[in-house]
């Protein structure tokens, strides 16, 4: 038997990483080993004889070989030979362990409705309280301010290049384009990029600092409507890497929490029309999947956590090509963080704050994995660390809120956001519609 499977095999035959360090593979040879498993599931009973002995007294494990019972689950993992991949285990294990947890929350569909609240409501919140120390130093930040309570005693703050004063309590393009995406994903059921462009374009209000790339799109789509997919590389040729489509992307997250497949069509399909460089792709595969495992997860395992993303990554972007190296590498170094207990401004330093997907979205990552429980330390984190505040805390803000739920973000912050079309009810009320898209889909 070819455990390993013929797709993984060809591979290693050409990658001497994977032939020769069976345990670190790369993403390209770990999706075609992970394509491979589903087959070979079927197959461990042939050798294990600890979960053939379950098995046999067990009617659930014996007839549905992919949903194991706990019992018969933790069998197979003692059972299975060393010489399988330790990957190749640990993905099996993040899947069951997730769909578990998944499976208890789907019985309890208030919770998850809080979660759905909470990931928008937290997404907003970190937009409006990031926007008022937009691109300042840790530094600048740190002076001037001794707590978020002190940021958002602001009122108005001077805007660059004699535009009006920006008034604080108000969201930015963030959260502005967040509600696009999740009125597609509740109106539009055929998840097309150029019906999204038009929804973007339509909401577009320049006051909320789009990123220039982003706005460019959005001004010229309303008189080039047939051209809009050569739009995306009116202003980068490769497309724009920059974080617009990650800091958007949660509700997508949200609706496909239990369906990683079609969460990643849909991110790539939200992310195309303004955002079509792989990095920006990446971005916002992990930016959703990251806002998917927070929903799923009970109590987060920050290995396990990561582990999620590092499948999805594999799996949707190594596989149709993509390199996914510096990612990856990322995801090492907010890994290495969280073990050793690296303060949040030397993660600055490493990770970057900036607006490129690359240099934002693996540092809104750690900023909530070093404070999982706790949505205003995530904030506090992402906030202080400086640079792309509004983008970092908006993200970190969505997968604290999609774990957390909506009580644990605090109600006097929220109290401050000053909109007058789109305050905290209406985004409760958003959330309702998404989540009731999400359970008549499921
Ligand atoms: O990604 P985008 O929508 O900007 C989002 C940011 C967030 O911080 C928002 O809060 C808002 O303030 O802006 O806008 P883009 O213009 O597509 O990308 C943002 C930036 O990334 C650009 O201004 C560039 O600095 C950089 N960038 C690139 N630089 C060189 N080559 C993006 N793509 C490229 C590139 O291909
Ligand atoms: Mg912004
Ligand atoms: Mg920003």
């Amino acid at each position: 038997m070819n455990i390993y499977g013929d797709k993984f095999q060809k591979h290693s035959d050409v990658c001497e990483q994977c032939r020769n360090h069976p345990s670190d593979l790369c993403p390209t040879g770990l999706a075609a080993l992970l394509e491979s498993m589903s087959d070979e599931v079927e197959n461990l009973n042939d050798f294990s004889n600890k979960f053939q002995d379950h098995s046999d007294v067990c009617e659930q494990c014996r007839r549905h070989p992919f949903d194991l019972c706990p019992t018969g689950f933790s069998a197979l993992l003692e059972s299975i030979p060393q010489h399988i991949n330790s990957l190749a285990l640990d993905s099996e294990l993040v899947m069951h362990h997730s769909n578990a947890d998944s499976d208890r929350l789907a019985a309890d569909m208030t919770e998850l409705a809080y979660r759905f609240r909470g990931s928008l409501l937290g997404a907003l919140l970190g937009d409006v309280i990031g926007a008022v120390v937009e691109a300042e130093s840790p530094g600048y930040i740190r002076n001037a301010y001794g707590s978020v309570e002190d940021i958002l005693a602001e009122t108005e703050i001077p805007e660059a290049l004699g535009n009006p004063p920006w008034r604080v309590g108000r969201y930015t393009d963030d959260t502005q384009m967040m509600i696009s995406v999740a009125e597609w994903l509740i109106e539009d059921e055929s998840l097309s990029s150029r019906d999204l462009l038009q929804r973007f374009s339509q909401a577009c209000d320049p006051s909320r600092r789009y990123g220039p790339g982003t706005e460019a799109i959005l001004r010229k789509f309303p008189a080039n409507e047939e051209q809009w997919q050569s739009l995306s590389r009116m202003s980068f040729p490769q497309g724009s890497y920059g974080n617009g489509s990650a800091m958007r992307v949660a509700p997508v997250g949200l609706c496909f929490h239990r369906d990683f497949d079609g969460l990643a069509s849909a991110s790539a399909a939200s992310s195309r029309p303004t955002h079509c460089h792989p990095l920006a792709y990446q971005g916002a595969l992990l930016q959703s999947s990251a806002v998917a495992a927070a929903v799923r997860m009970e109590k987060i395992d920050e290995n396990l956590f990561l582990r999620a993303l590092r499948i999805g990554l594999a799996r949707h972007a190594a596989d149709k090509g993509q390199d996914t190296t510096v990612f990856w590498e990322a995801l090492d170094v907010v890994e290495d963080g969280i073990r050793t207990g690296t303060a949040i401004d030397e993660m600055a330093r490493r990770l970057g704050t900036g607006t490129a997907a690359l240099k934002s979205v693996p540092m809104a990552l750690f900023c909530f994995l070093a404070n999982s429980d706790s949505y205003a330390d995530t904030i506090q984190a992402a906030v202080f660390a400086g640079g792309d505040t509004d983008t970092i805390a908006a993200m970190a803000g969505a997968i604290a809120g999609a774990h957390l739920g909506e009580q644990a973000i605090p109600s006097h912050w929220l109290a401050e956001v000053r909109e007058d079309k789109h305050g905290p009810d209406w985004f409760r009320e958003l959330a309702s519609r998404l989540f009731h898209r999400f359970t008549t889909d499921n």
